[in-house]
């Protein structure tokens, strides 16, 4: 028997004893290791002359391409019994309960905005949103709030330094460019509410820098005060979950729509507190403030006045929340304190529904 070959039937025999991942590792290391017999075989071949090597070098590198897949193969074979036996000796327990992890809760602004989502959505309304950087053009001049109206002071606006293409940037006081947008690319009918953040340079305990406002449109054919009257009184009452709500519509003025009314409801005394509802209220609370699309505002949007007609109303979010849920501190939405969240917040799949409750 050649040296090559003693070499070759040791080593295999070797290999097909190996029954452990830790013996098959040995087998490696003693058979193709740096201290091996085959590394020395393939140092010798340097120190040859070229025709010995050229004819010993197939047989050596072929000795060791065969030692190292028949180790391999074994290896893999090991391995895949070592998987086979706990895979039949280990069982997983599908009907234990999974560990909880840290759970977190559903802010009571965007519960209140997938609840205004579902009321509007079963109107006909679309949900419309925008940049809540504008210019002034969007917030104010379409809104025929001009230059010098002191309507623009009135909103404590954040501006911002500088222009952008030329025109003075804003961060938007109220959600009306979202509607202003949506009527110069949406031809009418137009059912949409624009739930949003808005900001204004304002702080106290009702007022928070950044609040939160959901305004209404409707732009369609022969649209009057009827349509804004019957839609916000089915929306407050499916809002509060009860029927017996009364509103009242006071005559006020905003520069976009004309008329224009401010909406009360009506509320009970409860335990020294104030309801939202009761058919003979106490006392009125304002919550929305709506009218009629000015004219001006419709044409600023391409639209003919005499053609096209619209009501509009516009709320806040923080403060129809604190209502209904009865928080009585404005800034602790803002805190960011988790005592507070896991207080007021909601599961995070308690998706409200109309046909469920629309907070149950
Ligand atoms: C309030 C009053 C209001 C509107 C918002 C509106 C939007 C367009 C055209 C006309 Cl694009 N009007 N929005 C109308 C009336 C009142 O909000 O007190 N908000 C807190």
């Amino acid at each position: 028997m050649s040296e090559y070959e003693t070499i070759r039937s040791s080593l295999l025999a070797e290999t097909e004893a190996a029954n452990s991942p830790e013996a098959i590792e040995a087998v490696r290391v003693k058979a193709l290791g740096k201290a091996s017999e085959i590394a020395a075989l393939m140092k010798t071949l340097g120190s040859m002359a070229p025709e010995e090597r050229q004819a010993k070098a197939p047989l050596i590198q072929g000795l060791r391409a065969e030692i190292t897949e028949a180790i391999a193969s074994k290896k893999a074979a090991i391995d895949a019994a070592a998987l086979d036996a706990r895979l039949a000796a280990e069982r997983i327990d599908l009907s234990l309960p999974a560990p909880f992890g840290p759970q977190g809760s559903v802010h009571p602004v965007s519960q209140v905005m997938d609840e205004l989502a579902e009321i509007f959505a079963d109107l006909g309304f679309a949900v419309a949103t925008g940049p809540e950087i504008e210019d002034e053009w969007h917030n104010f001049t379409a809104l025929n709030i001009p230059e010098s109206h002191p309507a623009r002071a009135m909103h404590d606006t954040f501006y911002f330094p500088g222009e952008r293409d030329g025109k003075k940037m804003l961060l938007r006081t109220h959600t009306s460019p979202v509607q202003i947008r949506t009527m110069m690319k949406q031809k009418p009918p137009i059912r949409i509410i624009a739930p949003g953040r808005t900001y204004r340079s304002d702080s106290d305990a009702t007022h928070t820098p950044m609040f939160h406002q959901v305004e209404g449109l409707v732009i369609d054919h022969g649209i009057h005060l009827g349509h804004l009257k019957w839609t916000l009184e089915t929306f407050v009452k499916a809002y509060f979950e009860r029927d017996d709500i009364v509103l009242r519509l006071r005559p006020s003025y905003f520069p976009f729509t004309e008329p224009s009314a401010e909406v009360d409801v009506g509320y009970t005394l409860v335990d020294g507190r104030r309801i939202v509802g009761g058919a003979e209220p106490d006392g009125w609370m304002e919550i929305l403030g709506s009218g009629m699309v000015h004219p001006r505002v419709i044409a600023n949007c391409g639209l003919d006045p005499e053609e096209w007609q619209g009501f509009a109303f516009g709320c806040g979010i923080d403060r129809l929340a604190m209502l209904k849920y009865g928080m009585d501190d404005l800034r602790a939405f803002f805190d960011g304190d988790l005592r507070w969240l896991r207080h007021y917040g909601f599961a995070a799949l308690d998706v409200p529904t109309l046909s469920r409750g629309i907070s149950a």
